[in-house]
């Protein structure tokens, strides 16, 4: 169905698929003791929590430089990283030589430097975009954003509504708006509550023998959601501050968490924004799904749906197809890329 975005992926895929190759034939060459195969469970900066094939932990740092293929990112490796290590002899700590090539990945704009990628998580199987309506108030604009960081690469991803207990008859009301939106597309969405335990079962039947990444702003309850499921975590939480309205930013690393009834949990960081740097218009609007669908019956071909004539995404809007919500969502991203200067952008990777 997206044709042009899966091509670009495939290529920029296949440029990093080969430059690891190259990189796993020096790494093979000047070799000199056994490599082990690990996945990153935790990354704090320098070092990385990494599990063996034999189920052992072992804490790595990278020594050298690491080819990174032409992904031009702020942090080398993210928990879900595949990597080869190469254990320190008489010392419980290793050495990561290679990053093996990733099946997909999550990554943002680095808000500190605009012109990288932050690494998110690799290799998940789904994406939850955890949201609230009350307590914190509910960003709509953050969804489709969210959905922006997986959609170009197929990753399945679920919107999970929680603190359900806080809500009173118009807040149910936004859920069925929100539900009424984004499943037609092919996005679940969910009511649950940490505190009170309302839609927990469907939360975990979702969870079930995937592994997850779930994300949102600070204070939504990711944390208290995970040990909602699997309580013996204890994961820290914390009350959102009065002053702000805002959560305190808690969890301070990604970390990968099992979970009993079989599958994986990726708890993270609260993120504040997410920017496009990284898209060009045309990669915005081929992943708005129902957008794309309608491009084959605008008058341009390259139509990005603003104010061209005879644009098929418009006249759908206006008659009710296509919500004004996500149109409007779309016009706030899509202003964004065009205001950044053309060489601000990258998106050679
Ligand atoms: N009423 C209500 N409060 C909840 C619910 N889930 C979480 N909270 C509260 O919301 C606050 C923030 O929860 P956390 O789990 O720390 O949020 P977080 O998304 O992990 O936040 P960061 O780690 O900062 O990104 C805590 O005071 C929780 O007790 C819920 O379902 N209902
Ligand atoms: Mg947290
Ligand atoms: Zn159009």
């Amino acid at each position: 169905m997206y044709l042009i975005v899966k091509w670009n992926f495939s290529v920029s895929y296949h440029v990093i698929h080969a430059s690891y190759k190259n990189q796993r034939i020096t790494s093979y060459e000047s070799q000199t003791h056994k490599l082990e195969k690990g996945t990153v469970i935790k990354s704090t900066g320098k070092w990385y929590a990494i599990k063996l094939e034999t189920g052992e932990m072992i804490n790595c740092r990278i020594v050298g430089k690491l080819r990174l293929g032409e992904l031009k990112l702020t942090n080398p490796i993210a928990v879900g990283d595949e990597v080869m290590l190469e254990k320190e002899s008489g010392l419980e700590t290793g050495n990561i030589k290679q990053i093996l090539p990733r099946c997909n990945y999550v990554a943002r704009q680095s808000p500190r430097k605009k012109r990288r990628l932050h690494l998110l998580c690799a290799n998940i199987d789904q994406a939850m975009v955890i949201t609230t309506i009350k307590n914190p108030q509910l960003k709509p604009g953050f969804i489709d954003r969210f959905l922006l960081t997986t959609t170009p690469q197929d990753i399945p991803t679920i919107i999970i509504v929680n603190k359900k207990d806080l809500w009173a008859a118009e807040d149910e009301e936004v859920f069925g708006g929100l539900r009424a939106i984004y499943e037609p597309l092919g996005y679940p969405v969910v009511a649950v509550s940490a505190l009170s335990g309302e839609g927990l079962d469907e939360f975990q039947q979702h969870l079930s023998d995937k592994l997850t990444f779930i994300s949102g702003h600070s204070g939504v309850g990711k944390s208290s959601l995970v040990n909602a499921v699997q309580p013996n975590l204890e994961l820290s939480t914390k009350e959102i501050s009065d002053y702000s309205g805002k959560g305190q930013h808690t969890t301070t690393f990604a970390e990968i968490h099992d979970l009993a009834f079989g599958g994986q949990i990726i708890d993270t960081p609260g993120i504040k924004e997410l920017a496009f740097i990284n898209m060009e218009p045309h990669d915005v609007a081929h992943n708005f799904v129902e957008f794309f669908e309608a491009l084959q019956h605008c008058k341009f071909r390259d139509c990005l749906h603003i104010d061209e004539p005879h644009c098929a995404v418009k006249a759908a809007v206006e008659e009710g197809s296509i919500s004004i919500l996500r149109y409007q969502n779309y016009l706030g991203v899509m202003g964004d890329v065009l205001n950044q200067n053309h060489w601000e952008r990258e998106t050679d990777w």
